[in-house]
């Protein structure tokens, strides 16, 4: 592994080719003269790839804050959408916490990153922030809901969540080929 990594390095040129979008990355390998893959599986097994992070979907379901904990737990966290692109990746995975909350104050949506809220994909009057019944406090956190768009939900609610890992954190971390 220390091997794999110190080539990754090298070649890191290749990664930001990566990130602009190039959706089939090659690299030289250091000993050939012929390009290959990068990086054809790297994420975790049970883990889905998509250009530059790896996916978990939960087959349990709770509340937002135990969504984001076992994300934690994997080394992850709750996932940040950036586009329409990461999006339609996901498009699928309904009734899904993602990683969006307007806990702090009410109307000010903040990623669990901290990444500002450039996209969005509300469905229609959402968000609302209803208030269900006594038991439920208001909506404050954000799920994929059944029409497979963003709806604010009680945070409390009982959900599957979307975890994501950034594939650089887990080179980060020491891959384990
Ligand atoms: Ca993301
Ligand atoms: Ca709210
Ligand atoms: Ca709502």
């Amino acid at each position: 592994t220390v091997d794999y990594f110190l080539q990754f390095e090298i070649d890191l040129n290749v990664y930001y080719l990566f990130i602009e979008g190039v959706t089939k990355v090659t690299q030289r390998p250091l000993n050939g003269s012929s390009n290959q893959t990068l990086l054809p599986d790297v994420c975790p097994s049970g883990w889905k790839q998509f250009k530059v992070s790896c996916y978990f979907i939960s087959d349990q379901r709770g509340s937002w804050d135990e969504g984001r904990e076992d994300c934690k737990q994997r080394g992850a966290d709750l996932v940040v959408i950036e586009g329409s692109e990461e999006m339609n990746f996901l498009a699928k995975k309904k009734d899904s916490w993602i990683g969006l909350n307007d806990r702090e104050q009410e109307g000010t949506w903040k990623w669990v990153n901290g990444a500002p809220l450039t996209f969005t994909f509300w469905d229609d009057n959402q968000p609302d922030n209803w208030n269900r019944n006594s038991e439920h406090p208001r909506e404050d956190c954000v799920h994929i809901s059944h029409s497979l768009k963003w709806n604010d939900l009680s945070c409390i609610s009982s959900q599957q969540w979307i975890c994501e890992n950034n594939i650089t954190e887990i080179f980060a971390n020491g891959l384990q080929l």
